[in-house]
């Protein structure tokens, strides 16, 4: 069975793996199961054939054999649970990791999109300086929260898993923003998951599409 993914033809964000095929790829990569892409312009997310599989017309999808989806979290928790490798054997331990996956996709990545949208679409707004520190400071909430909890664990629970791949996709947005600094936990966990050969075979991927994309 050949799986396909979707992702941006040329990304915006640069080729620096913020943009959600990455944490798929990264997924696909731990569990070492080989992936097509299909790279689309934002006319053609927009467009029947793409609508079909994703109905709000983004990246990323996955198709393989006669399964179609779309939400990276969705993606994930279905390759976490046909291979092997993300998700824990027990059961508890293995609904604990999932929980994980809900906590970085609705608790702790909506403040940190909120931020990124402030930052990046808002700015020229009469309101911008009184909105923002009001959302980096939801933001530094749940920083704050995450690094307790992680203390000085590897990752949230026990070994690696899924849960941990869609944390740090997340907090990885807000590299470079002076945001994690005070919290040498969360960088330090950030760069354990970017040391891990699967994450780096990922991101060069999704850095080749946007190298090329350019040259062309
Ligand atoms: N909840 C969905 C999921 O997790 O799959 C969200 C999917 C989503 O937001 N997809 C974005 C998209 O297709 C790309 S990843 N946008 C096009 C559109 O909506 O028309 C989000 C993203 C975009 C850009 C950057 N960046 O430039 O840094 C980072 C992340």
């Amino acid at each position: 069975m050949t799986i396909t993914i979707t992702a941006f033809e040329s990304s915006p964000d640069r080729g620096r793996g913020l943009a959600r095929d990455m944490r798929v790829r990264w997924a696909l990569e731990e569990v070492g199961q080989p992936y097509d892409v299909r790279l689309l312009s934002f006319k053609a997310m927009k467009e029947p054939a793409h609508l079909a599989v994703h109905p709000f017309g983004q990246i990323p999808t996955y198709e393989g054999g006669d399964l179609a989806l779309f939400e990276s979290g969705g993606i994930i928790l279905h390759i976490a649970e046909r291979y092997g490798g993300l998700l824990p054997d027990d059961g508890n331990a293995r609904a604990r990791a999932i929980s994980w996956m809900f906590a970085a996709l609705s608790t702790v990545e909506q403040p940190i999109i909120e931020y990124s949208t402030v930052k990046l679409l808002e700015r020229d707004e009469s309101w911008y300086d009184a909105r923002l520190p009001a959302v980096e400071e939801r933001v530094r909430v749940r920083l704050r929260q995450l690094s307790a909890r992680l203390g000085s664990a590897d990752w949230l629970d026990g070994a690696f898993s899924a849960g941990d791949l869609l944390m740090v996709h997340a907090v990885q947005r807000l590299t470079g923003s002076g945001l994690l600094d005070a919290f040498p936990n969360l960088g330090a966990y950030i760069a354990r998951a970017e040391a891990r050969p699967a994450y780096k075979r990922a991101f060069a991927a999704q850095l080749a599409v946007f190298e090329a994309a350019r040259r062309s």
